[in-house]
């Protein structure tokens, strides 16, 4: 049987989160966006009702949630704000290389800490020449005794000012291709680790994202993640899970475009009626509700196997690249149907529709998640 009922305990996460966006990011949404900075104590407060860390096991300070659970909470915050969510989100994709292929020490020394006192990290994939084609990264890891000496530099790093340690991909031999990535947990206080240009962006204005410089940082060799040439691997299956957060963020932002232009074509009347009672705008309006609820689907699905402990690449790809096509086209459709009033910044539509833009481009764009569902099809 295929139920679609939430559990009491899930109904209670969604709660919590709902409320916790009602009175702690809606409010200050816009104002995070005309005034971009880093939301320091809305983060505190998301540590402290339960919010963060959401997948990570209790027993390395998480909260030990499934991702489907974790979904439902995404969702809720995401339709609130996508910027502000995303600082707070930032550790499941930030610390996943360490649950995908740290040791139990590892996950305690570098999970634990970061964890229990609230405060977060980076995941440092991608570079000026290596974005889509991420297995072509130059950063250079050489084994000195023991420890390595990483060279390079990481661009469009989520949270690169304010992490408290990243996770850093680097080569010891770029002829290796894939085979030879090495996933590094690097603290914020190593020597020769720097803060290069934090990019100024059309939308998600409060999502602080920035170069990470790398001159000659020495990293122990037990900060290491797995064994030498697995880096890649753990990379890959924390997008997994990171592409489903993506997804969740797609969902987010075309509920929120879908409810505010719901309300407006309920009141705006025009012609002498309400303007969502005219076929041309009811029609967008039925569309953008299916188009909401099928993203809803097809995460609440890839999460859900996930949970299961199966493979589920495909099917995060899929959420992600069809969740956030939704986004920017339901979004869009926000704006139109607030006419001329829609691309003020009066409205919020005109924020979601700067703001669904990235979700096309970031953690893989939409070609590249095409490109990874479509593989597995032909597989
Ligand atoms: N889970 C586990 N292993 C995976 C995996 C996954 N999801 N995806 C790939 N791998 C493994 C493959 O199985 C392969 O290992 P084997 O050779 O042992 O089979 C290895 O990783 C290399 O995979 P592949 O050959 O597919 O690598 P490519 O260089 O062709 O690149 C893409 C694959 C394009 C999918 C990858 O580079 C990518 O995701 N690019 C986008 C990067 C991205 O999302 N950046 C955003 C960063 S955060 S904003």
């Amino acid at each position: 049987m295929i139920d679609f009922t939430l559990s009491e305990q899930q109904k209670a996460y969604q709660k919590t989160a709902r409320d916790f966006s009602a009175r702690e990011i809606a409010p200050v949404a816009l104002d995070y966006d005309r005034n971009p900075r880093f939301p320091a104590e809305i983060i505190q407060k998301a540590h402290a009702a339960g919010l963060m860390n959401l997948t990570c096991p209790k027993e390395y300070g998480g909260m030990g949630l499934g991702l489907l659970d974790a979904a439902l909470i995404s969702e809720e915050m995401n339709a609130a704000c996508v910027a502000i969510t995303g600082m707070i989100g930032i550790n499941s994709l930030a610390c996943g290389p360490i649950l995908c292929g740290g040791s139990d020490e590892q996950k305690r020394r570098f999970l634990l800490p970061l964890n229990q006192s609230g405060k977060t990290a980076s995941f440092g994939l991608t570079e000026r020449e290596a974005g889509s084609d991420a297995g072509g990264l130059k950063t250079r890891a050489k084994l000195e005794g023991d420890h390595y000496v990483l060279n390079g530099q990481k661009c469009f790093i989520t949270n690169a000012s304010y992490a408290a340690l990243y996770t850093i991909f680097a080569t010891v031999d770029p002829s290796r291709g894939t085979k030879g990535i090495c996933g590094f947990v690097v603290p914020r206080e190593s020597p020769g680790l720097s803060i290069g240009k934090v990019e100024d962006k059309m939308g998600q204005r409060s999502l602080n994202v920035a170069e990470v410089l790398l001159e000659n940082v020495i990293v122990p060799r037990e900060n290491r993640l797995g064994n030498e040439g697995e880096g890649f691997k753990w990379a890959m299956e924390a997008l997994d899970e990171g592409r489903v957060n993506i997804a969740t963020v797609g969902l987010g932002l075309a509920r929120a475009a879908f409810e505010a232009s719901l309300a407006y074509a309920k009141t705006r009347v025009q012609f002498g009626r309400p303007i969502g009672t005219h076929q041309g705008l009811n029609f967008m309006l039925a569309d953008m509700a299916a188009a909401v609820e099928s993203s809803r689907l097809l995460i609440w699905y890839a999460a859900s196997l996930a949970d299961q402990h199966k493979r589920f690449t495909r099917e995060a790809a899929q959420a992600k690249f069809y969740a956030t096509d939704v986004a920017m086209r339901v979004t869009t459709d926000a704006v139109q149907i607030h006419g001329g009033y829609g691309y003020t910044k009066d409205f919020i539509v005109e924020k979601l529709m700067r703001d669904a833009k990235l979700t096309q481009i970031y953690e893989g764009t939409n070609q590249i998640n095409r490109m990874v569902a479509g593989g597995a099809l032909m597989r």
